[in-house]
Protein backbone atom coordinates (compact mmCIF):
# COMPACT_ATOMS: atom_id res chain seq x y z
CA UNK A 1 0.00 0.00 0.00
CA UNK A 2 1.31 3.68 -0.36
CA UNK A 3 2.35 5.28 2.60
CA UNK A 4 0.53 8.73 2.53
CA UNK A 5 -0.04 11.21 5.12
CA UNK A 6 -3.86 12.29 6.33
CA UNK A 7 -4.14 16.17 6.88
CA UNK A 8 -7.85 16.75 8.22
CA UNK A 9 -9.21 14.45 5.65
CA UNK A 10 -6.99 15.31 2.58
CA UNK A 11 -4.84 12.40 2.13
CA UNK A 12 -1.40 13.27 0.36
CA UNK A 13 0.34 10.06 -1.33
CA UNK A 14 4.09 9.90 -0.24
CA UNK A 15 5.00 8.77 -3.86
CA UNK A 16 7.36 11.82 -4.32
CA UNK A 17 9.29 13.88 -2.06
CA UNK A 18 6.31 16.69 -0.87
CA UNK A 19 7.57 20.35 -0.93
CA UNK A 20 6.78 22.26 2.37
CA UNK A 21 7.16 26.25 1.27
CA UNK A 22 8.29 28.27 4.08
CA UNK A 23 6.42 31.27 5.23
CA UNK A 24 7.74 33.62 7.68
CA UNK A 25 5.79 36.36 8.90
CA UNK A 26 9.00 37.67 11.72
CA UNK A 27 11.37 40.48 11.25
CA UNK A 28 13.84 38.18 12.20
CA UNK A 29 14.35 34.99 10.98
CA UNK A 30 17.30 34.23 10.09
CA UNK A 31 16.80 33.07 6.69
CA UNK A 32 14.66 35.87 5.34
CA UNK A 33 13.70 37.72 8.16
CA UNK A 34 11.52 41.11 7.47
CA UNK A 35 10.94 40.48 4.17
CA UNK A 36 7.37 39.29 4.54
CA UNK A 37 6.50 40.63 7.98
CA UNK A 38 3.36 42.57 6.86
CA UNK A 39 0.05 39.99 6.06
CA UNK A 40 -0.33 41.30 2.62
CA UNK A 41 3.78 40.57 1.48
CA UNK A 42 3.44 37.06 3.27
CA UNK A 43 0.14 36.13 1.43
CA UNK A 44 1.59 37.14 -1.80
CA UNK A 45 4.85 35.21 -1.03
CA UNK A 46 2.56 32.30 0.08
CA UNK A 47 0.82 32.42 -3.12
CA UNK A 48 3.77 32.50 -4.89
CA UNK A 49 5.46 29.22 -3.49
CA UNK A 50 1.84 27.52 -3.89
CA UNK A 51 2.40 28.48 -8.31
CA UNK A 52 6.28 27.69 -7.69
CA UNK A 53 4.56 24.06 -6.70
CA UNK A 54 4.71 23.92 -2.75
CA UNK A 55 2.89 20.83 -1.76
CA UNK A 56 2.20 22.36 1.33
CA UNK A 57 2.80 25.91 3.13
CA UNK A 58 5.02 26.12 6.90
CA UNK A 59 3.24 29.75 8.35
CA UNK A 60 5.86 31.01 11.11
CA UNK A 61 5.13 33.99 13.02
CA UNK A 62 7.98 33.30 15.54
CA UNK A 63 11.94 32.96 14.54
CA UNK A 64 13.69 29.86 16.64
CA UNK A 65 17.28 31.30 15.25
CA UNK A 66 19.74 30.88 17.66
CA UNK A 67 19.34 34.05 20.55
CA UNK A 68 15.76 35.14 19.08
CA UNK A 69 13.70 36.95 21.32
CA UNK A 70 10.92 35.22 22.53
CA UNK A 71 7.47 36.11 21.43
CA UNK A 72 4.34 37.32 23.56
CA UNK A 73 1.63 35.12 22.44
CA UNK A 74 -0.73 37.79 21.44
CA UNK A 75 1.49 39.23 18.84
CA UNK A 76 2.50 35.63 17.62
CA UNK A 77 -1.64 35.40 17.32
CA UNK A 78 -1.55 38.95 15.68
CA UNK A 79 0.83 38.43 12.89
CA UNK A 80 -0.51 34.80 12.21
CA UNK A 81 -4.18 35.12 11.92
CA UNK A 82 -4.92 37.12 8.91
CA UNK A 83 -2.17 34.89 6.81
CA UNK A 84 -3.45 31.85 8.11
CA UNK A 85 -6.99 33.35 7.14
CA UNK A 86 -6.07 34.51 3.75
CA UNK A 87 -3.88 31.27 2.91
CA UNK A 88 -7.06 28.82 3.31
CA UNK A 89 -7.91 29.95 -0.01
CA UNK A 90 -4.36 28.76 -1.48
CA UNK A 91 -5.33 24.73 -1.70
CA UNK A 92 -2.82 23.49 -0.12
CA UNK A 93 -2.80 22.07 3.49
CA UNK A 94 -1.24 24.66 5.69
CA UNK A 95 1.53 23.49 8.43
CA UNK A 96 1.40 25.96 11.71
CA UNK A 97 5.55 26.73 12.83
CA UNK A 98 4.89 27.15 16.98
CA UNK A 99 5.39 25.73 20.33
CA UNK A 100 2.55 27.57 22.25
CA UNK A 101 -0.51 25.46 23.32
CA UNK A 102 -2.74 28.26 22.87
CA UNK A 103 -1.56 29.12 19.56
CA UNK A 104 -2.07 25.50 18.46
CA UNK A 105 -5.47 25.15 19.27
CA UNK A 106 -6.08 28.40 17.73
CA UNK A 107 -4.31 27.33 14.19
CA UNK A 108 -6.38 24.26 14.53
CA UNK A 109 -10.17 26.48 15.09
CA UNK A 110 -8.56 28.44 11.58
CA UNK A 111 -8.07 25.25 9.38
CA UNK A 112 -4.53 24.37 9.83
CA UNK A 113 -3.84 20.60 8.88
CA UNK A 114 -0.34 20.18 10.17
CA UNK A 115 1.21 21.46 14.09
CA UNK A 116 5.26 21.85 13.45
CA UNK A 117 6.76 22.44 17.05
CA UNK A 118 10.27 22.46 17.16
CA UNK A 119 10.18 21.48 20.73
CA UNK A 120 8.72 18.55 19.53
CA UNK A 121 5.72 19.13 21.93
CA UNK A 122 7.37 18.84 24.92
CA UNK A 123 6.36 22.13 26.11
CA UNK A 124 3.84 22.55 29.10
CA UNK A 125 0.42 22.28 27.64
CA UNK A 126 1.92 21.09 24.16
CA UNK A 127 1.42 17.46 24.21
CA UNK A 128 -2.18 17.96 25.27
CA UNK A 129 -2.90 20.43 22.78
CA UNK A 130 -1.36 18.19 19.68
CA UNK A 131 -3.55 15.12 21.27
CA UNK A 132 -6.58 17.35 20.87
CA UNK A 133 -5.33 18.23 17.04
CA UNK A 134 -4.64 14.91 16.22
CA UNK A 135 -8.13 13.95 16.96
CA UNK A 136 -9.21 16.63 14.62
CA UNK A 137 -6.99 14.82 11.82
CA UNK A 138 -3.89 17.17 12.16
CA UNK A 139 -0.39 15.85 11.71
CA UNK A 140 2.25 16.43 14.53
CA UNK A 141 6.00 17.25 13.23
CA UNK A 142 8.34 16.24 15.63
CA UNK A 143 11.54 17.30 15.64
CA UNK A 144 15.03 17.05 17.66
CA UNK A 145 16.74 20.21 19.05
CA UNK A 146 19.43 20.00 21.77
CA UNK A 147 18.80 22.79 24.82
CA UNK A 148 16.76 25.47 23.10
CA UNK A 149 17.05 27.72 20.98
CA UNK A 150 18.71 30.62 23.12
CA UNK A 151 21.90 28.18 24.41
CA UNK A 152 21.42 25.10 21.23
CA UNK A 153 25.10 26.57 19.45
CA UNK A 154 26.64 26.80 22.53
CA UNK A 155 28.86 23.91 21.91
CA UNK A 156 26.67 21.07 20.90
CA UNK A 157 27.77 17.50 21.81
CA UNK A 158 26.71 13.86 21.20
CA UNK A 159 28.52 10.09 21.67
CA UNK A 160 26.54 9.31 18.49
CA UNK A 161 24.29 11.73 17.08
CA UNK A 162 22.38 9.30 14.73
CA UNK A 163 21.62 7.73 17.37
CA UNK A 164 20.65 10.21 19.75
CA UNK A 165 18.26 11.22 17.23
CA UNK A 166 16.92 8.46 15.93
CA UNK A 167 16.23 7.44 19.56
CA UNK A 168 14.22 10.33 20.83
CA UNK A 169 12.00 10.91 17.97
CA UNK A 170 11.01 7.31 18.34
CA UNK A 171 10.47 8.13 22.25
CA UNK A 172 8.46 10.84 21.00
CA UNK A 173 6.56 8.85 18.29
CA UNK A 174 5.98 5.87 21.21
CA UNK A 175 4.57 8.55 23.69
CA UNK A 176 2.57 9.85 21.31
CA UNK A 177 1.02 7.00 19.67
CA UNK A 178 0.02 5.42 23.11
CA UNK A 179 -1.98 8.78 24.07
CA UNK A 180 -3.69 7.66 20.63
CA UNK A 181 -2.29 9.58 17.65
CA UNK A 182 -2.16 7.12 14.38
CA UNK A 183 1.21 6.77 12.47
CA UNK A 184 -0.35 8.22 9.62
CA UNK A 185 -0.73 11.69 11.59
CA UNK A 186 3.01 11.95 12.54
CA UNK A 187 6.13 13.19 10.88
CA UNK A 188 10.01 13.25 12.38
CA UNK A 189 12.36 15.86 11.85
CA UNK A 190 15.76 15.44 12.89
CA UNK A 191 16.37 19.47 13.44
CA UNK A 192 19.38 20.39 11.19
CA UNK A 193 20.66 22.97 12.63
CA UNK A 194 19.03 22.84 16.27
CA UNK A 195 21.75 22.38 18.58
CA UNK A 196 24.49 20.53 15.80
CA UNK A 197 27.42 21.75 14.52
CA UNK A 198 28.19 21.44 10.76
CA UNK A 199 29.74 17.75 11.30
CA UNK A 200 26.54 16.54 13.12
CA UNK A 201 24.02 17.99 10.32
CA UNK A 202 26.14 16.29 7.73
CA UNK A 203 26.24 13.10 9.69
CA UNK A 204 22.15 13.02 9.68
CA UNK A 205 22.23 13.73 6.72
CA UNK A 206 24.39 10.98 5.27
CA UNK A 207 22.56 8.34 7.52
CA UNK A 208 18.92 10.08 7.09
CA UNK A 209 18.02 6.24 6.71
CA UNK A 210 18.69 5.38 9.89
CA UNK A 211 15.52 7.43 10.76
CA UNK A 212 13.34 5.25 8.33
CA UNK A 213 13.40 2.48 10.99
CA UNK A 214 10.86 4.70 13.03
CA UNK A 215 8.18 4.07 10.68
CA UNK A 216 7.22 7.32 10.20
CA UNK A 217 7.38 9.75 7.35
CA UNK A 218 10.61 12.27 7.57
CA UNK A 219 10.79 15.74 6.96
CA UNK A 220 14.29 17.78 6.19
CA UNK A 221 14.85 21.50 6.67
CA UNK A 222 18.58 22.39 5.43
CA UNK A 223 17.07 25.56 3.43
CA UNK A 224 19.35 28.22 3.71
CA UNK A 225 21.06 27.07 6.85
CA UNK A 226 24.30 27.61 8.36
CA UNK A 227 25.71 24.19 7.58
CA UNK A 228 24.88 25.85 3.62
CA UNK A 229 26.81 28.52 4.30
CA UNK A 230 29.94 26.95 5.98
CA UNK A 231 30.40 24.67 2.96
CA UNK A 232 29.90 27.15 0.54
CA UNK A 233 31.20 30.12 2.20
CA UNK A 234 28.03 32.05 1.60
CA UNK A 235 27.68 34.22 4.31
CA UNK A 236 24.11 35.85 3.01
CA UNK A 237 21.56 33.10 3.49
CA UNK A 238 19.84 34.27 0.26
CA UNK A 239 23.03 33.33 -1.27
CA UNK A 240 22.70 29.96 -0.01
CA UNK A 241 19.85 28.59 -2.85
CA UNK A 242 22.35 26.13 -4.57
CA UNK A 243 23.61 24.95 -2.28
CA UNK A 244 19.89 24.25 -0.25
CA UNK A 245 18.87 22.53 -3.40
CA UNK A 246 21.56 19.91 -3.27
CA UNK A 247 21.13 19.60 0.11
CA UNK A 248 17.29 18.92 -0.65
CA UNK A 249 18.31 16.50 -3.09
CA UNK A 250 20.73 15.00 -0.58
CA UNK A 251 17.71 14.28 1.84
CA UNK A 252 15.43 13.13 -0.42
CA UNK A 253 17.49 10.40 -1.96
CA UNK A 254 17.88 9.40 1.50
CA UNK A 255 14.51 8.89 2.60
CA UNK A 256 12.95 12.60 3.19
CA UNK A 257 9.26 12.84 2.24
CA UNK A 258 9.04 15.92 2.81
CA UNK A 259 11.26 18.83 1.92
CA UNK A 260 11.18 22.28 4.04
CA UNK A 261 12.43 25.05 1.83
CA UNK A 262 12.22 28.59 0.99
CA UNK A 263 13.03 28.06 -2.53
CA UNK A 264 10.21 25.91 -4.14
CA UNK A 265 10.73 26.51 -7.55
CA UNK A 266 14.26 26.13 -7.56
CA UNK A 267 14.23 22.60 -5.35
CA UNK A 268 11.12 21.37 -7.67
CA UNK A 269 13.67 21.32 -10.70
CA UNK A 270 16.47 19.54 -8.94
CA UNK A 271 13.65 16.82 -8.11
CA UNK A 272 12.84 16.81 -11.64
CA UNK A 273 15.96 15.85 -12.98
CA UNK A 274 16.44 13.45 -10.30
CA UNK A 275 12.93 11.86 -11.11
CA UNK A 276 13.96 12.03 -14.62
CA UNK A 277 16.57 9.81 -14.48
CA UNK A 278 15.28 7.10 -12.05
CA UNK A 279 12.18 7.00 -13.55
CA UNK A 280 10.47 7.59 -10.70
CA UNK A 281 7.59 9.84 -10.21
CA UNK A 282 8.16 12.89 -11.21
CA UNK A 283 7.63 16.44 -8.49
CA UNK A 284 4.35 17.22 -10.19
CA UNK A 285 3.02 13.85 -10.14
CA UNK A 286 0.47 13.52 -7.86
N1 LIG B 1 13.83 25.11 10.74
C1 LIG B 1 13.45 26.35 11.06
C2 LIG B 1 12.19 26.60 11.60
N2 LIG B 1 11.31 25.60 11.78
N3 LIG B 1 10.75 23.32 11.60
C3 LIG B 1 11.10 22.07 11.28
N4 LIG B 1 10.22 21.06 11.44
N5 LIG B 1 12.33 21.77 10.76
C4 LIG B 1 13.28 22.73 10.57
O1 LIG B 1 14.40 22.40 10.13
C5 LIG B 1 12.94 24.08 10.92
C6 LIG B 1 11.65 24.33 11.44
C7 LIG B 1 14.41 27.48 10.84
O2 LIG B 1 14.25 28.04 9.57
P1 LIG B 1 13.46 29.40 9.26
O3 LIG B 1 12.00 29.21 9.50
O4 LIG B 1 13.79 29.86 7.91
O5 LIG B 1 14.08 30.44 10.27
P2 LIG B 1 13.55 31.10 11.61
O6 LIG B 1 13.34 29.99 12.62
O7 LIG B 1 14.67 32.04 11.99
O8 LIG B 1 12.25 31.78 11.31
Amino acid sequence: MTPCLSLRGKRLALVRPLLMGVVNVTPDSFSDGGRYLDADSAIRHAARLVEEGADLLDIGAESSRPGADALPAEEEMRRLLPVLRSCGALGVPLSVDTYKPEIMRLAVEHGAAMLNDIWAFRRPGAQAAAIAAARAGVVLSIMHMQRDPASMQERPEYADVVAEVRDFLAARVSELQAQGVSREQMVIDPGFGFGKTVTHNLALLRDLRALSLIGVPILAGLSRKSTIGAITGRASPDQRVHGSVAAALIAAQNGATILRVHDVAATRDALRVWAAVSGSQSADAS
